[in-house]
C-alpha cells in the first residue's frame, strides 16, 4: 500500500477548534502514520492556544508552535521550531483564510482598500509565504497542499474579496507547483464543498447554502471534514506522485451542475 505516511512529517496550519477542515485533515494524516506539527493563531490571553493543544494532544504533536500569517518573524521562528524538532519534513497544510466581516455581505465593489489587503494577506499571500520558509526543509517528494472554494472561480453571494483571494490563491497553486517541482515537491489546492465550521457559521446564509447543495449536488449532500482530510492524505502521499498544481474539487460534484 503507498498510501502510507508512516516516517512523513506533516506541518499542519489553521486548526481553531472540532470543527476546522485542518482538525479533519490532522486526523486524517495521523491515522495515516505520518508524524504531526501544529501551528496555531495566538491571540492575546493564550486562550486559543489551550484549546487548540488540548484538542490535539491525542495525536502527539513534535511540534506545536504559533504563526500568525501576517507576523513575518512568527512564521521565521515557527519554521525554525520545525527545524530544530524534525531537520526536515514532507508536508505543509496550509488551512486558513481571513476576510473582515463587513467584507463578506453586501456590494463587493464598497470593498476597502484595507480589507482587500487584509483578506488577500492571510488567505492568499501567506501560501507564498509558508512555501519559501518551508522550501529550505522539504524532502524531496514532499507536498504542500491547501483548501480552495469555488467562489475563487465563480460568482458566489457575499463571497466577495475571499473570492479574489481564492482566485489568487489558486494562481499561487501552479506558480508555486512550477517552481518547487524541479525539487520533487509537488503542491496542490482542494476545492472543498460549504462546510459548517467556526469561519463558515459566522457567515449569514451559510445554512441556505447547505440546503441548496444538498437538493442539487449529484451526491445530494454536503461533504465532510473528514472526506477533505481523506483527500489531502491522499494528494500528499506517494499515490499521487504525478499531480501537481492541480485544484481537486471535493464538493459532492456540485461544480459539474449548470443548473
Ligand atoms: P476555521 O475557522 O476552522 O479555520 C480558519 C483558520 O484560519 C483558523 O484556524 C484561524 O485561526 C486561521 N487564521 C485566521 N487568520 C490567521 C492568521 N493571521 N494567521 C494564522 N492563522 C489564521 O474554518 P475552516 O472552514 O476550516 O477554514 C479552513 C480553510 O478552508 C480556509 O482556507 C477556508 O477558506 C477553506 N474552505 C472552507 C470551506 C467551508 O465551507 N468551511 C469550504 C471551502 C474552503
Ligand atoms: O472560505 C470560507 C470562509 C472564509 C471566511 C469566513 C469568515 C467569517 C468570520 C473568512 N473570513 C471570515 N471572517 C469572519 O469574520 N468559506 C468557503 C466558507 C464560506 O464563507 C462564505 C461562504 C462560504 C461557503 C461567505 C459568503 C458566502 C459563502
Amino acid at each position: 500500500m503507498l498510501l502510507d505516511l508512516t516516517g512523513k512529517k506533516a506541518l499542519v496550519t489553521g486548526i481553531a477548534n472540532n470543527r476546522s477542515i485542518a482538525w479533519g485533515i490532522a486526523q486524517q494524516l495521523h491515522a495515516a502514520g505520518a508524524e504531526l506539527g501544529v501551528t496555531y493563531l495566538p491571540d492575546d490571553k493564550g486562550k486559543f492556544e489551550k484549546k487548540v493543544r488540548t484538542l490535539v494532544e491525542p495525536l502527539n504533536p513534535t511540534v506545536f508552535t504559533p504563526c500568525n500569517v501576517q507576523d513575518d518573524e512568527q512564521i521565521a521562528a515557527a519554521f525554525k521550531s520545525v527545524e530544530e524538532a524534525w531537520g526536515k519534513f514532507d508536508i505543509l497544510i496550509h488551512c486558513l483564510a481571513f476576510a473582515h466581516k463587513d467584507d463578506l455581505t453586501g456590494e463587493f465593489s464598497a470593498t476597502s482598500r484595507a480589507g482587500f489587503t487584509t483578506a488577500l494577506d492571510i488567505s492568499s499571500y501567506s501560501l507564498t509565504a509558508l512555501a519559501n520558509a518551508a522550501k529550505p526543509l522539504m524532502n524531496e517528494g514532499g507536498a504542500i497542499a491547501t483548501l480552495t472554494y469555488l467562489g475563487g472561480v465563480k460568482v458566489i453571494p457575499n463571497y466577495n474579496v475571499m473570492g479574489v483571494a481564492k482566485a489568487a490563491l489558486e494562481m499561487s497553486v501552479r506558480y508555486l507547483a512550477s517552481e518547487l517541482g524541479p525539487a520533487g515537491i509537488r503542491v496542490n489546492g482542494i476545492s472543498a464543498g460549504p462546510i459548517r465550521t467556526l469561519a463558515s457559521s459566522a457567515v449569514g446564509g451559510i445554512l441556505d447554502m447547505i440546503r441548496h447543495v444538498e437538493a442539487t449536488a449529484p451526491l445530494r449532500r454536503t461533504v465532510t471534514q473528514a472526506e477533505v482530510g481523506n483527500t489531502a492524505t491522499f494528494l500528499c502521499s506517494d499515490l499521487a506522485s504525478g499531480i501537481t498544481g492541480q485544484i481537486i474539487y471535493v464538493d459532492s460534484g456540485y461544480e459539474i451542475m449548470g443548473m
